[in-house]
């Protein structure tokens, strides 16, 4: 399953999948049950050093680049895709617009941490009236003397109740608005005026914890702002393009997974007096996971390779999350039905699987905003201008 990646990478994987078969895999029913992702399941990713795959080995990463971590990706959603969530949030998309754009001091101060696990991160854009519509948030940062108070909600936020540290953006030029008016502000959980909300109720993802962050005139040092002064709209955005590749890596890991249990399935089951491996309408099914699986992996890693020699790939990325959600639901919809009553047991993973899986079309952006984001890119190729 390592294909044309160079050898480092295969050390890696079987590093990963041990570390999922053994201690991820098996907890996984539980952690839906408990809605709880254990902490010391997230110490221990930190321990392993998977809590900062992608980042310089001196912040206490590993240096595994994109792919490196669209592997880890892959390997956690395989194995519990609450799990994946939250890892995804925390390095995906909250350290990781820490990375692109925070000056070395903030770098220097959070990232060790975040990496080994100690601390917790979380990306925090979606307000209750700016949710596709990115751009139309309202929380907004006030200076005061040499710090900003910060006013305002977030909703929906991925690893919002554990969170330590929250990338969050704010107007601090409302005439502006977000385009050229909005900055990013590193949080701390401890700050005045801080609190979160009761853990949201989600029909899947249970273990992976969502709220509603309350910024209630926080006092921020300006050192904390995170890239440039009114440049944070653009931050995010280039963040997110990012977080889309890596999680069509996890929807990658949740399909296979599919594909695996349909497989094994095959085998198991007789009816009509044979294997229903011998069935063609079994076959095709499993033919047609299989091979719109492989084109999702092939998509995956390639996308993962432009980011990482510095290559253009917002429109590869965009099509990573869109492929990745839509191939994923597909695959376990029709693992639920090849396995029948079975695939909808609350004893057999499927049914989780299935009510997981959902959300790879909604968060990080839409499967309608991937559409657009992809269509304005192609336009953009030929000197359209799509957007406002
Ligand atoms: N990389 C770099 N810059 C980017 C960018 C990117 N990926 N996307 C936008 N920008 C820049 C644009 O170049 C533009 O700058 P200029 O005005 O100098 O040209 C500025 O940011 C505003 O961009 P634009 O006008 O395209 O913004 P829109 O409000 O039209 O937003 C979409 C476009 C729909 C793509 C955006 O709102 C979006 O991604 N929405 C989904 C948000 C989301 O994913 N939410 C999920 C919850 S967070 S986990």
């Amino acid at each position: 399953m390592n294909y044309d990646l160079p050898p480092e990478y295969t050390a890696l994987r079987r590093m990963m999948r041990e570390f999922c078969e053994e201690e991820i895999k098996p907890a996984a029913k539980r952690i839906d049950h408990s809605g709880q992702v254990p902490r010391e399941m997230l110490q221990r990713l930190g321990e392993l050093g998977f809590l900062g795959v992608p980042f310089p080995r001196q912040y206490g990463g590993m240096g595994a680049g994109e792919i490196g971590y669209c592997i880890l990706m892959e390997e956690l959603n395989r194995a519990s895709p609450s799990v994946a969530t939250i890892v995804g949030a925390h390095i995906g998309i909250g350290v990781m617009s820490l990375y692109l754009d925070g000056s070395k001091t903030l770098q220097d101060k959070y990232m060790p941490d975040l990496c080994s696990g100690k601390k917790i991160c979380a990306f925090a854009l979606t307000e209750p009236n700016a949710g596709s519509d990115a751009a139309a948030i309202q929380m907004r940062a006030t200076l005061e003397g040499d710090s900003y108070f910060l006013d305002g909600q977030k909703m929906w936020i991925t690893n919002g109740p554990i969170a330590d540290v929250i990338n969050v953006l704010a107007l601090t030029d409302p005439a502006l608005g977000a385009r050229g008016g909005a900055t990013v502000f590193a949080v701390e959980r401890e700050w005045e005026g801080y609190s979160t909300g009761k853990p949201e109720r989600k029909m899947g993802l249970h273990g992976s914890p969502t709220s509603l962050l309350n910024f209630d005139n926080v006092r921020v040092p300006k050192e904390n702002i995170v890239g440039q002064l009114g440049l944070g709209f653009v931050t995010f955005m280039k963040t997110l393009d990012i977080g889309r590749v890596s999680l069509g890596a996890a929807t990658l890991g949740g399909a296979q997974a599919a594909l695996e249990a349909c497989v094994r399935w095959a085998r198991t089951r007789s009816q009509f007096g044979r294997q229903i491996a011998h069935m063609q309408s079994v076959q095709f099914i499993v033919a047609d996971m299989a091979a719109e699986i492989e084109a999702l992996r092939a998509l995956v890693y390639r996308t993962a390779w432009l980011v990482d020699t510095g290559r253009p790939f917002i429109k590869e990325a965009g099509m990573c999350k869109l492929l990745g959600s839509e191939t994923a639901s597909r695959c376990i919809d029709r693992a639920v039905q090849i396995h029948g009553a079975l695939g909808l047991s609350r004893d057999f993973p499927l049914e989780r699987a299935f009510r997981d899986a959902r959300i790879s079309e909604i968060f990080e952006g839409t499967n309608e905003i991937q559409r657009i984001v992809i269509a304005s890119e192609l336009m953009q190729e030929v000197g359209v201008r799509l957007r406002p």
